[in-house]
């Protein structure tokens, strides 16, 4: 029999675990230091065939491929290139956008060259203070173009999204109301005052963020004869969304207002995890930014703390590639950890910043994986990550690899953003 006494706390366990879900906090998550497992990292400066990599010309040669293999195999899946037929329709160019501050574009480029096949629409805004051409960041954003600034100029995207009160998005569809919305994480005027421009897309455009077994987006488009999902070595949404990077830059080096060596590529938490693997593959990118992005991202597998494998991939099927399940609770038999991403992008500068409150992510384990990248940095001629122990809150360390911990939670702030800009000028200027 159920007492009312019972009923209730029955009700109030059951609006915990609801809770619980909904803030991503899963029960079983380790949040304790001390029950991390002891773990050892495979080692980036050693080649598959147990030789070590003692020099710049190996690493370059060598290694980095057979890494890159190896998380396209394992843990990503492999993209295809570039699409021979694609094609980019510069659809408007305005000189006097945000009071006469920018110059606002919006480009359209069609995949496949097809009209009414997969495309993707980038928002770009320039300095018109700013000599030209301009050095840029690029990023994806969670819920269209129109909601990175108030701009009535902003084209408001058509395409699915997820239903949100606080974006005002309903039936899976944006409104006017929509507009502006996450302008908290990208602060536009901040970014054109230093002489930045900034590039920014849609991450629907390129896969819509649901497991629909690869059915729409850019996946269908590449498929051979007969073939209906990728294998389980091809690209997952993640691989996809930094091929959709890939391509923005492709259009970017055509813009003759944008300085295409000097393009930092930049995400927030699973667009943290797709910045990543864009900046790890395509080496034009000149500079690479991971905010809060965790695990699949800069964080280590291997400890276990917070988000896992195996949560992860439970929770979103369809953002690594088929291999990617076989380590779920196996993470000692990966053959990589996030170190090697991060050594994949060396020598090239990559910040990796974390948020103290955002333990799901492992703000530790980001830092380590930093460090873990740190030999390979050095091996290169940089001066890799300048910290032996994690720094203290909002003292950030920075080299050729930068890391902070803010205070604070999972989110993109004005603090990481300025943190940005000046590691940018560090090395761009
Ligand atoms: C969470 C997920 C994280 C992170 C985050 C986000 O639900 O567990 O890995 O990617 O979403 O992208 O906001």
């Amino acid at each position: 029999m159920c007492c009312p006494r019972m009923l209730s706390v029955l009700a109030g366990v059951f609006l915990l675990a609801l809770a619980c879900a909904a803030a991503a906090c899963a029960a079983d998550a380790n949040y304790d230091e001390s029950k991390v497992p002891a773990y050892t990292l495979p080692d980036p400066l050693v080649l598959s065939d147990g030789q070590r990599v003692a020099d710049a010309a190996t690493w370059r040669s060598r290694r980095r491929g057979e890494i890159l293999r190896l998380f396209e195999q394992h843990v990503y899946g492999a993209a295809p290139g570039r699409p021979a037929a694609m094609t980019f329709d510069v659809r408007s160019a305005t000189a006097d956008a945000l009071g006469g501050k920018a110059t606002r574009k919006e480009v359209s480029v069609r995949f496949t060259g097809a009209e009414d096949g997969p495309a993707m629409d980038i928002l770009i805004y320039l300095p018109n203070a700013a000599e030209k051409p301009s050095p840029i960041f690029l990023g994806l954003n969670f819920a269209g173009n129109h909601t990175i600034h108030s701009d009535p100029g902003i084209t408001l995207s058509d395409r699915w999204m997820r239903d949100n009160p606080n974006y005002n998005v309903a039936d899976h569809r944006a409104t006017e109301q929509s507009r502006g919305k996450a302008r908290g994480r990208w602060p536009v005027e901040m970014i054109l005052d230093r002489g930045y421009g900034l590039a920014t897309v849609y991450y629907g455009d390129i896969d819509p963020d649901f497991d629909d077994g690869f059915q729409n987006g850019v996946h269908p488009a590449f498929y051979k004869q007969g073939q209906t999902r990728p294998e389980p070595d091809q690209w997952g949404s993640i691989a996809a969304w930094a091929w959709g990077l890939s391509r923005a830059m492709d259009y970017l080096e055509t813009d003759v207002d944008v300085d295409h060596r000097h393009v930092a590529v930049m995400g927030h938490s699973r667009l943290g995890k797709t910045a990543l693997w864009a900046g790890a593959r395509d080496e034009r990118f000149a500079l690479t930014i991971s905010n809060d992005s965790g695990c699949g991202g800069a964080a280590l597998s291997r400890r276990r703390f917070g988000e896992t494998v195996g949560r992860i991939n439970t929770s979103f099927p369809h953002w690594f590639c088929g291999n990617f399940k076989r380590y779920n609770n196996r993470e000692d038999e990966l053959p990589v950890d996030q170190h090697m991403l991060l050594a994949l992008i060396a020598p090239r500068p990559v910040y990796v910043a974390s948020a103290e409150e955002d333990r799901w992510a492992d703000p530790r384990g980001e830092f380590l994986a930093a460090k873990g990248a740190d030999p390979v940095y050095r091996l290169l001629g940089t001066d890799g990550l300048p910290a032996k122990d994690m720094p203290k809150i909002e003292r950030p360390a920075v080299g050729t690899i930068g890391y902070h911990v803010r205070r604070g939670k999972h989110d993109v702030t004005d603090y990481d953003w300025q943190r940005y800009l000046d590691f940018a000028d560090r090395h761009f200027k």
